[in-house]
C-alpha cells in the first residue's frame, strides 16, 4: 500500500538512522539512499495520518510551472512554506537596519521574547513584498529556483531552454524517449539561489499508455518536506498525462541523504500510532489542456479523510 511505504522508511531512519549534524544546527538522524515506489492508480499519495494542506502544494507547483520564483505569487496564495528564505536574503542585506535577526530560526525556536521579534519583522517583511513593487524585485526573489531552471534554464551557449516544455514536445513527438529529462541543479547557479535545489532532478517514461515519473532528492527532511514532494510530483505527473492524453503510472522517489531533525521524533512516532485511510482522488478541470494554463480551481482533491494535523518548527 502506498502510504505504508512512508512510515516505513520513518520506522527505519528511527531504527536505523545515524546522528548527524546539519547546516541549520539542528542535527537529524539520516540514512544515505532510499527508494519508494507509488502507483498513482491507487489514488492520490497525499497523506492521510496527518492533514496536509493540498492547496499549498498546489499553489506551490503552479508557481514552479509558471517559472516564478517570487514569494509574491506565494504570498497571494496564502502560502508561507518559503516565507522563510525570503526573509534571509532580506535580513542579511545592507538595507536591513531593524532587530538583530542572525540565527533567526533555531533563536525563534528556542527565546519566546525573541520569537515575538522575529514574527513582528516577518509580517512586515510579507506586506512590502506584497505591496512593494521595488522591494518585492529586490528581497522578495529566492534566486534562481525551481521556477527559473525548469522554464528558463540558461545554456552554456547564452540560450534560454524550457525544459517543462521540451518534456511534453517529446511525450508527444516520441514517447519512448528515454531523455524525458529536467534538471534543477546548475553549478554555476548555486550561489545564486537561497537554498539549492533539493528535488534537483526528475525524469519521465510512458509504457501501455501510462506516464511515469522518477524523481531525485539530495537532502530530504521525511516530517515536513517529503509529505509535500509526493503529493507535487504526483500533481506534476498528472498534470502531464492529462495534457498529452494518457493515463498515470507510477511515481518513484529517489532520496539521498533522508533524514528526520530530532525535533520532529515525537511528531513522527505520534504518527506511526495511526492507520492509514483510504486515499483521495485527483480531479483535474476537463477544459483546460495545457499544463500551463491551469488555475487552483481547476484542481481538486475528492475524498480527503486525514488525521489530524500535526505540527513541527521547520529547519532554517
Ligand atoms: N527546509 C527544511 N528544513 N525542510 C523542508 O522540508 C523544507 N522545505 C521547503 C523549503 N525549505 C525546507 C519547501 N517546502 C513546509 C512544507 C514544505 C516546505 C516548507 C515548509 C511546512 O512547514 N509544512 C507544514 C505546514 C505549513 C503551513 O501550514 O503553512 C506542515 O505541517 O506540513
Ligand atoms: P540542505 O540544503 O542543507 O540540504 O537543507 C535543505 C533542507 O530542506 C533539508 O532538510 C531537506 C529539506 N527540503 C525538503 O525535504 N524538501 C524540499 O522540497 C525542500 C526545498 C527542502
Amino acid at each position: 500500500k502506498n502510504e505504508q511505504q512512508y512510515l516505513d522508511l520513518c520506522r527505519y531512519i528511527l531504527e536505523e538512522g545515524r546522528r548527524k549534524e546539519d547546516r541549520t544546527g539542528t542535527g537529524t538522524i539520516s540514512i544515505f539512499g532510499y527508494q519508494m515506489r507509488f502507483d498513482l492508480q491507487e489514488g492520490f499519495p497525499l497523506l492521510t495520518t496527518k492533514r496536509i494542506p493540498f492547496r499549498l502544494i498546489v499553489s506551490e507547483l503552479l508557481w514552479f510551472l509558471k517559472g516564478d520564483t517570487n514569494l509574491r505569487y506565494l504570498l497571494q496564495h496564502n502560502n508561507h512554506i518559503w516565507d522563510e528564505w525570503g526573509f534571509q536574503k532580506w535580513v542579511e542585506s545592507a538595507e536591513y537596519n531593524g532587530p538583530d535577526m542572525t540565527d533567526f530560526g533555531i533563536r525563534s525556536q528556542q527565546d519566546e521574547e525573541f520569537n515575538k521579534v522575529y514574527q513582528e519583522q516577518l509580517a512586515i517583511y510579507q506586506e512590502k513584498v506584497l505591496q512593494d513593487d521595488d522591494f518585492a524585485q529586490k528581497f522578495g526573489d529566492l534566486g534562481n529556483v525551481y521556477g527559473k531552471q525548469w522554464r528558463s534554464w540558461e545554456g552554456a551557449d547564452g540560450e534560454v531552454y524550457d525544459q517543462i516544455q521540451y518534456i511534453i514536445d517529446e511525450i508527444k513527438r516520441n514517447p519512448d524517449s528515454r531523455r524525458l529529462l529536467c534538471n534543477a541543479w546548475s553549478a554555476s547557479e548555486i550561489k545564486n539561489q537561497q537554498l539549492p535545489p533539493c528535488h534537483y532532478a526528475f525524469q519521465f517514461y510512458v509504457a501501455n499508455g501510462k506516464l511515469s515519473c522518477m524523481f531525485n532528492m539530495r537532502s530530504n527532511d521525511v516530517f515536513l518536506g517529503l509529505p509535500f514532494n509526493i503529493a507535487s510530483y504526483a500533481l506534476l505527473t498528472h498534470l502531464i498525462a492529462h495534457e498529452c492524453g494518457l493515463e498515470v503510472g507510477e511515481l518513484i522517489y529517489t532520496g539521498a541523504d533522508v533524514h528526520i531533525y530530532s525535533n520532529h521524533i515525537e511528531q513522527v512516532e505520534k504518527q506511526l500510532l495511526r492507520e492509514p485511510r483510504e486515499l483521495p482522488s485527483l480531479k483535474l478541470n476537463e477544459q483546460v489542456k495545457s499544463v500551463f494554463d491551469f488555475s487552483m480551481n481547476d484542481i481538486e482533491l475528492v475524498g480527503y479523510h486525514p488525521h489530524g494535523p500535526i505540527k513541527a518548527p521547520v529547519a532554517v
